[in-house]
């Protein structure tokens, strides 16, 4: 008996989505993608660089950052967007793409700031503050880091004591994304119960805030060193759920699965920039991208590309049907990230001189993703985290 062939089919490749990636989107998720993509076409892509160079946060965005949906977008209730998880992760992908400085507003404000409320806090704090900050009236930052606790923050020195039914807070948050131009800061400290969390307004007294000027990265966002010289609050401002370190790191898994998609972001600037060079810059009479090293640089880097996506995209998949481990963000963090800086300091090989000026956008992507490489839990934080559920021994100490 002869098998009969299947007839060959002709399938169109789609270069600039060479996995259909999109077609893993729903019609909702789609025009999320475009409309955020076409508001900072608009509004943020034009000054970005400007904004990078002068060392200063695009305020002016954050009212249309709000009224897009994206503050909290992925909580439910109090003003928030209630969007899929997948939605969420699509427009964190268009923001980093345009500059992490964003997307690390948005983490900060929605999955930090917002989640913690959201997570942790009372019926109270939450009607008080979401609203305002899914509005983008008010403005939200979270201080875990200190100036000697970074990557384990179970040693933080900042201290929290009861004082006469209120709560006296000493001690110092180091690092702290839009720390000077938050209205509200979650504060995590130590107390003789163990880890809390307490909202301190800006207009606490004896709470003070200092800009950290000289980052060579993630220039277009605020960073700020937090001082807390015996501010006094009261115990209706502690998270009432948040018991111990474990709340810290139930809202960084949050942030650090919107890094996920949007290191790809930053990646597929960088790639189309790339290759947009290749293809007009001539060298020894033809165009760079008709060399074979080229071509293998904007294989790897797309082939990278097509991986982080759906990996993304997986994990998202996963958030929303409520089954997400930690260590899934943990791998997804880290192998997102480490991809978006290979293809960053690949994509400027290719433009040679020309992808060390802001005229482009690779350099400020490469700086930016050192920041994202660092922040919500350095590369080797997530290896120790995911080589401690393969093996099942802890190599932190
Ligand atoms: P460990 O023994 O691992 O866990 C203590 C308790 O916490 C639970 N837990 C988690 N829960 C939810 N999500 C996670 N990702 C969790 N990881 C751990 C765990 O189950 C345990 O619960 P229980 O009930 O058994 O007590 O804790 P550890 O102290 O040994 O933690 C180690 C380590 C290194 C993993 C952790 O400290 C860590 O992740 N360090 C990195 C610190 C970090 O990422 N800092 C980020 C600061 S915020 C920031 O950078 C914002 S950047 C701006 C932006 O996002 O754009
Ligand atoms: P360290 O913890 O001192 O680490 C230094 C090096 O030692 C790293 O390479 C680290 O991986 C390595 N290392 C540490 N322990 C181990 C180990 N056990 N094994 C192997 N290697 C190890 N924090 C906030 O709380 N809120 C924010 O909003 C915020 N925003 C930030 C914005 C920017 C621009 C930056 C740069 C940081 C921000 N951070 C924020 C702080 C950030 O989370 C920390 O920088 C990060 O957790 C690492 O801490 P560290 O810088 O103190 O490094």
């Amino acid at each position: 008996m002869t098998a009969t062939r299947p007839a060959r089919q002709r399938v169109a490749l789609d270069v600039d989505d060479l996995y259909g990636i999109d077609e893993l989107l729903t019609p909702d998720e789609r025009l999320v993608r475009n409309t955020v993509r076409a508001f900072l076409g608009d509004r943020a892509l034009p000054a970005i660089a400007e904004h990078f160079e002068q060392g200063t946060f695009p305020r002016e965005l954050v009212g249309g950052l709000a009224e897009l949906g994206l503050l909290g977008m992925h909580l439910h209730g109090y003003g928030c967007a209630g969007a899929s998880a997948v939605a969420y992760g699509v427009a964190c992908e268009e923001l980093e793409a345009c500059d992490s400085g964003l997307r690390s507003f948005v983490s900060v404000q929605g999955s930090l700031a917002m989640s913690a409320i959201h997570f942790f806090g009372s019926e109270a704090q939450k009607e008080r503050f979401l609203p305002e900050l899914a509005a983008g009236r008010a403005i939200g930052c979270f201080a875990l880091t200190e100036p000697d606790a970074g990557s384990d923050p179970a040693v933080m020195r900042t201290r929290a004591r009861r004082d006469d039914g209120d709560w006296v807070i000493n001690g110092t948050k180091m690092w702290i994304t839009n720390g000077s131009i938050a209205d509200v800061a979650v504060v995590w400290a130590a107390t003789d119960e163990g880890i809390r969390a307490f909202l301190v307004e800006r207009s606490a007294r004896d709470f003070s805030t200092r800009d950290i000027h000289d980052k060579l990265s993630l220039r277009a966002s605020v960073t700020s060193e937090l001082a807390f010289d015996s501010v006094r609050v009261s115990d209706e401002a502690r998270l009432p759920e948040a018991t111990s370190l474990g709340a810290a790191l139930a809202c960084l898994n949050e942030a650090r699965y919107g890094i996920a998609w949007g290191a790809m972001g930053a990646a597929r600037s960088c790639f189309d920039t790339a290759l947009a060079y290749s293809r007009e810059r001539h060298a020894f009479g033809k165009p760079i991208a008709a060399f074979q090293m080229t071509q293998q640089k904007l294989v790897d880097m797309a082939t990278a590309i097509v991986q982080g996506r759906l990996m993304a995209h997986r994990l998202g998949t996963l958030k929303d049907a409520g089954g997400l481990h930690p260590v899934q963000v943990s791998v997804a963090k880290r192998a997102n990230v480490r991809a978006a800086l290979d293809v960053a300091r690949t994509s400027r090989t290719i433009l040679g001189a020309n992808g060390l000026t802001l005229q482009y956008p690779v350099s400020r992507h490469m700086a930016n993703l050192e920041t994202v490489l660092t922040y919500e839990g350095t590369e080797e934080v997530h290896t120790l985290i995911v080589g401690r559920a393969l093996t099942g021994l802890d190599a932190f100490s």
